[in-house]
This record gives structure tokens, C-alpha cells and sequence, in this order.
């Protein structure tokens, strides 16, 4: 199915649906980047007998985020009753399936593999619950080293100015989580660029690996790394020694900070040395206000 486009699997969709749907009307194609759906009457009772698919499209090469913020349906031992089952891809092949649940423990936060997820609740025709509310995200899959990462916020770009200024998304707000920008700034040939840090605050820890900005000396991440920065020392100026410089930014799963303002300059050596961005002493509140105490704890 990798080839299919998102029209051929919301047809798909529509003609399986049409073909086994019973009773209440429910369930359905989602295919914005975000949204919610729950059982039907939610929170109201669920009705009995009932059967509800829910497909979950978004862009191909993107992944689906699933999150539940409540749940609670008739319990059963191997949930034979009442029950959500939740499939990576169509739920017509059981071997995609990541999982099914009752009673009132919420299913975990759950990832799709591919663009595609499908989510089956089911009722009986006795007993029946509050039922369940869902959200869920497009999100993109990222590799680094060995480990697997789901960014839910993406920006960046290529910035071929003489001078300019990057910030982090949102700045000075709080940055988003699970959060990746790549900015590949690219002068004109023989020229150097130089970097100038105006304001630096992000999450800290020894060895900057949940959030960080990390800066190389060229267009790519296989370039030379210049450096690896998080925690609310400001950065030392940063001189290129070629045209193109690349800033990534990263920010993990939970905890952030306002982020980050840089300035960059390009021009011969002689000149970048000494140009200095407008620095000015902004006033800025620290926003901040998550709990700093409850990550310690999620991660050990
Ligand atoms: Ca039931
Ligand atoms: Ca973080």
C-alpha cells in the first residue's frame, strides 16, 4: 500500500465502512493535521451494539499521534465486550494491530508507523460506559543514532541574506516540544559568516541532549560540529570557516524555555570581525511555569 495517495485510501475507506457499518452512525475519515473524536454520546453513556471505525489519513511520509484523555469502558478480561482496538495502517489486516483495550486504564500514547491508523470501538449489547475522547497529531519520524523520535513541530529553512536573525518557534514565548528547525544560512562564495547570540534560555542538562542548538561548519549535519549548546549560558560568537553554516535547533518531549535570538552576518574576515548586531537589552519575562520536579522522575 506505500504507493497509495491519501484519495484512493479515504475511498477505500469509505466503500469498507459503507459495506460493514452497523447500527449508530459513527466513526470516520480524519485527515487534518490535528483533531478529537470520541465514542458516540461521549460522555454520555455509549449505546449498545454499536461499531465505529475511525481512519486516521495525514500526509504520506508524516506519522499519526494518537493520545487519549479519557477512557472508560465495560470491563472484561480479554475485553470481549466492549472494547477500542487500535491498528497501525487498516484495521481489515489484524497483524497491524498495536493493541485493544477496556475497562477505565487509558490506552498509552501511540504512534503510527505509517501515514495511516485506524481506530475500532466496539459496544455489546448489555453494560455499557462513559466511553472515550481522543486527540491525535500529525507527527514526522526521526532517527538519531539509534534511538526514534516524534517531532510534532518542524521549521526552519535556508536564509541567504547578508545578515539576518533566527530565532527559536515561538520565541520569546515558551519553544514547542518534540520540535526540530534546521537553518542552513549559505552566503555568497569566499565569504565567512559569523553567529552572535542575543538571548539564550533552554532546557539544561549535562551533555545538552534533550534540548540543545547545535551549530556546524557547512551545509550539513556530516560538517564539522562547531558546537553543542542548552541551559541559559549564552554562546560564544561563532565564525564559519567557509559560506555556509547550518543551526539546528532540537527540543525534547516536555520542559522548554524562551529559546533562542541570533543574529548572522557574512562578509570577509576582516569585516565580520567587526560587525556587532543591534543589541539592545530586551526585556523579556521568563515564562517558564512547567514542572521541572515531575521530569527527573518520568526519565530515571
Ligand atoms: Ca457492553
Ligand atoms: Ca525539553
Amino acid at each position: 500500500m506505500r504507493g497509495t495517495n491519501k484519495y484512493s485510501v479515504v475511498c477505500l475507506f469509505f466503500i469498507s465502512n459503507v459495506l460493514f457499518s452497523l447500527g449508530v452512525k459513527c466513526g470516520g475519515v480524519l485527515s487534518a493535521p490535528y483533531g478529537n473524536f470520541s465514542s458516540p454520546n461521549f460522555p454520555g453513556l455509549y449505546p449498545y451494539d454499536t461499531e465505529c471505525t475511525w481512519l486516521i489519513v495525514v500526509t504520506e511520509g508524516s506519522s499519526a499521534l494518537l493520545t487519549f484523555d479519557h477512557f472508560d469502558l465495560e470491563y472484561h478480561n480479554s475485553c470481549d465486550y466492549d472494547y477500542l482496538k487500535i491498528y497501525n495502517g487498516f484495521s481489515e489486516d489484524e497483524g497491524n494491530l498495536l493493541g485493544k483495550f477496556c475497562g477505565k486504564s487509558s490506552p498509552p500514547q501511540f504512534t503510527s508507523s505509517w501515514h495511516v491508523m485506524s481506530i475500532i470501538f466496539h459496544s455489546d449489547k448489555h453494560v455499557a460506559s462513559q466511553g472515550f475522547s481522543a486527540a491525535y497529531q500529525k507527527g514526522w519520524n526521526r532517527f538519531y543514532g539509534d534511538q526514534a523520535f516524534q517531532l510534532t513541530y518542524v521549521c526552519g529553512g535556508v536564509l541567504t541574506g547578508l545578515s539576518g536573525m533566527i530565532t527559536s518557534p515561538h520565541y520569546p514565548e515558551n519553544y514547542p516540544n518534540n520540535a526540530e528547525c534546521c537553518w542552513i544560512i549559505r552566503a555568497v562564495p569566499n565569504s565567512i559568516i559569523k553567529l552572535v547570540f542575543a538571548d539564550f534560555q533552554m532546557e539544561n542538562n549535562e551533555g545538552c541532549n534533550f534540548d540543545y542548538v547545535a551549530v556546524y561548519d557547512g551545509p550539513t549535519m556530516g560538517d564539522m560540529h562547531l558546537s553543542h549548546y542548552c541551559g541559559n549560558m549564552k554562546p560564544p560568537d561563532i565564525v564559519s570557516s567557509t559560506h555556509e553554516l547550518l543551526v539546528m535547533f532540537k527540543s525534547d518531549f516536555n520542559i522548554g524555555g524562551r529559546g533562542f535570538k541570533a543574529y548572522f552576518f557574512s562578509g570577509t574576515e576582516a569585516t565580520v570581525s567587526w560587525l556587532q548586531p543591534p543589541m539592545k537589552r530586551n526585556k523579556i519575562h521568563r515564562l517558564g511555569g512547567e514542572r521541572r520536579g515531575e521530569k527527573r522522575q518520568m526519565r530515571s
